[in-house]
């Protein structure tokens, strides 16, 4: 059976989730989902990090001791899991003890390998970024990351990732889909030509870390801390990495202001511990919210609870994955999501499967089944949604998530438009004899269309199967059986039309 690693990054635990956040795990979850229908041994983790400087500033502002602080905040993401009904099989958190013995693990081996030495440091630090820059790079007195900086010097260890350089750009080259999309593999590339310094892994300014093994004065960067989560969910030492099927597959997926952090550094840290590196790093763009960057203080932060519990989790994972071109930032409004629920999961497919349901119970008892001759239109519907189904799986497999569901759609208006030029409803008096075998097409087509829909409405895709009396043991591999009958065996409305002018969006309001 293959396997597959899909992790998030681990979310910072200075503010509660928002829009941003729900998105990444969104996708890491339809693809789990996805994998798992394939048939792979499926491992997909995410977490909160929990440590540095900025966590621990967020606590003092708060007046609450940093364990509580993270405890309270890592609880509101783990907590938004069931709502997004994600998947997965971990949680980490780096405070807890498996992981803090894992990195201390990990920094003894980079040391002992020869690639950490002590220096001191002095340079421009962004707190909220957790990272030092030069002079030069600094913009209108800025982080190049956009964050306020301050200059400091300090005693630390660092990491030889100068000597690196060659390793990585010969990596790249043997690897060149370890990043995607292209533009971010070719941003990496040329920031790795244009020279790398040797990286600062310890802090002695503040304490909120893991102490660094011998040397507790210093705690250990918290990003070298937050990468080793990836290999403390994979059972890291105890598993060896390079022979662990699961490893061999993993893929990062992350926002675009963090490749560096996953196709730099961590594959660097990696092979100093003889470790091989991620297979993928795989980075999405930004969510802007009414077409502005999400921030408190504009008060333009979408809650993903709101939108769940107003309009079920499987409007808010399609409404994601179908508004934004992975890899592009997209914008969040609420018309948006209004229109493409109203067009889409109303219109296009519930009501599809609504009619076509609906008449097979009243005027077929029930019960379809496979025709054995197939007129050229019902040939043609067939294969033009068969097509579109294999252009599907071809879009989901190249992270093109908007174009599998643009693809699943125009399957599904194929199937509206077969309906509405057979018209069953005439041919129960000019040609009985055809209507259960147009019907038996319809269903069928839909419970194709469910089956590639189920990653992204999985509560739905299942309302549909149970309708369909159809159990979870036929719901893996896509194409494997062909059922040659169809029993409806109850009826449930899917997606119930939004009315805009309802009262509810007073929600919104606040
Ligand atoms: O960077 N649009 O944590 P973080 C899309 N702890 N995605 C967004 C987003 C937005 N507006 N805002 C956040 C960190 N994200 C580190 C990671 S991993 C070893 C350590 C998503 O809480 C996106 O996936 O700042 C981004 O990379 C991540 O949240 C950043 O989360």
């Amino acid at each position: 059976m293959p396997s597959i690693y899909i992790t998030t990054p681990i979310y910072y635990v200075n503010a509660k989730p928002h829009i941003g956040h729900a998105y990444t795990t969104i996708v890491c979850d339809v693809c789990a989902r996805f994998y798992r229908m394939l048939g792979y041994d499926v491992l997909f983790s995410t977490g909160t990090d929990e440590h540095g400087k900025k966590i621990e500033q967020s606590a003092n502002n708060a007046g609450i001791p940093p364990q509580l602080f993270t405890d309270n905040i890592s609880r509101l993401f783990r907590d938004l899991l069931p709502v997004l009904n994600i998947t997965n099989d971990d949680f980490i958190r780096t405070t807890e003890k498996r992981h803090k013995d894992v990195a201390a693990h990990f920094w003894s081996k980079l040391k002992s390998s020869g690639y950490i030495y002590l220096g001191e440091y002095s340079g421009w630090y962004d707190i909220r970024n957790e990272a030092y820059f030069a002079e030069d790079e600094l913009v209108n007195g800025q982080s190049p990351l956009g964050g306020d900086v301050l200059y400091m010097t300090e005693e630390c260890y660092f990491f030889k990732l100068s000597a690196f350089q060659d390793k990585l750009l010969d990596f790249y080259e043997k690897h060149p889909d370890f990043i995607f999309p292209i533009q971010r593999r070719n941003e990496v590339v040329s920031f790795v030509k244009s020279g790398l310094n040797d990286l600062a892994i310890s802090r002695t300014t503040f304490n909120w870390g893991i102490p660094v093994p011998d040397d507790p004065k210093h705690v250990i960067y918290v990003w070298l801390d937050a990468l080793t989560n990836y290999i403390t969910v994979n059972n890291y030492p105890d598993c060896d990495q390079n022979n662990d099927a699961h490893w061999q597959n993993v893929i990062h997926f992350v926002g675009k202001e963090i490749v560096r952090f996953h196709a730099v550094y961590w594959p660097a840290f990696l092979m100093a511990a003889d470790l091989n590196p991620p297979k993928q790093i795989v980075s999405h763009g930004w969510w802007l919210s009414e077409g502005e960057k999400m921030s408190k203080s504009i008060g333009n932060v979408q809650d993903p609870v709101k939108y769940c519990m107003l309009f079920g989790s499987d409007a808010l994972r399609y409404f994601l994955l179908r508004e934004l071109s992975f890899g592009e930032d997209g914008n969040f409004s609420l018309a948006g999501f209004i229109g493409r629920y109203n067009s889409i999961l109303a219109n296009a497919y519930g009501n599809l499967c609504n009619r076509v349901f609906s008449f097979v119970v009243k005027n077929c008892g029930s019960r379809v089944k496979r025709p054995t001759v197939l007129s050229e239109e019902d040939r043609e519907f067939v294969d033009s949604v068969a097509t579109s189904l294999e252009d599907a799986i071809s879009m989901f497999k190249q992270y093109a998530f908007n174009r599998y569901l643009e693809k699943l759609e125009y399957a599904m208006s194929l199937s509206n438009r077969y309906i509405d030029s057979q018209k069953p409803w005439a041919l129960m008096t000019s040609n009985p004899d055809r209507v259960g075998d147009v019907l038996f097409l319809a269903v069928e087509q839909i419970y194709k269309i469910t089956r590639l829909f189920y990653p992204v409405i999985p509560t739905s895709a299942e309302k549909v199967f149970q309708q369909l009396g159809i159990s979870d043991s036929m719901m893996t591999g896509i194409n494997s059986e062909v059922l040659n009958e169809f029993e409806i065996h109850s009826i449930e409305a899917l997606f119930p039309k939004i009315d805009q002018a309802a009262k509810d969006f007073d929600v919104f309001a606040g």
